[in-house]
C-alpha cells in the first residue's frame, strides 16, 4: 500500500508523449511522530482516567484500565503515537476534559 506521505503528482506529459497522463510518485520524508503521554497525580479518580482514555484514544475499557494502572504505578504512560496535529488535539481534549471536571490530570506530547 502507498503510505499517505507519498506525494502523488499527476503530470501531464503532453509535451513528450502526446495526451498520455502519467502519474509520478515522489517519496518525501515521513512526518515526525509524537507520543501522547499521560501523567500520574494523586487526585484524579481512576474511573475518570479510564473514561478519558476510552473517549479520546478509542481504547476498550480493558485496555484503558491497563494504561491507567501503568500510569498510576509508573508515573506516566503512552496513550498512542500520532502526527503533530492529531497529538496536539488529543492533548487538548484530555486537558479540557480534566479542567471541565476539575481534576488535575495532565497530558503532554514528545517527539518519538
Ligand atoms: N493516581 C490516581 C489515583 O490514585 C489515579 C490516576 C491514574 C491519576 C492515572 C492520573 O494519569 C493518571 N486516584
Amino acid at each position: 500500500m502507498i503510505p499517505n506521505w507519498v506525494r502523488r503528482r499527476a503530470m501531464s506529459n503532453q509535451e513528450q508523449h502526446g495526451s498520455v497522463l502519467e502519474v509520478e510518485q515522489t517519496r518525501v520524508k515521513p512526518p515526525p511522530l509524537y507520543k501522547v503521554v499521560l501523567l500520574n497525580d494523586d487526585y484524579t479518580p481512576m474511573d475518570f482516567v479510564v473514561v478519558v482514555l476510552q473517549t479520546v484514544f478509542s481504547m476498550s475499557r480493558e485496555k484503558a484500565t491497563l494504561v491507567m494502572l501503568q500510569v498510576h504505578r509508573e508515573g506516566m504512560g503512552v496513550c498512542g503515537t500520532y502526527t503533530r496535529e492529531v497529538a496536539t488535539t488529543k492533548v487538548e481534549q484530555v486537558i479540557n476534559l480534566a479542567r471541565k471536571h476539575q481534576h488535575p490530570l495532565q497530558c503532554t506530547m514528545e517527539e518519538t
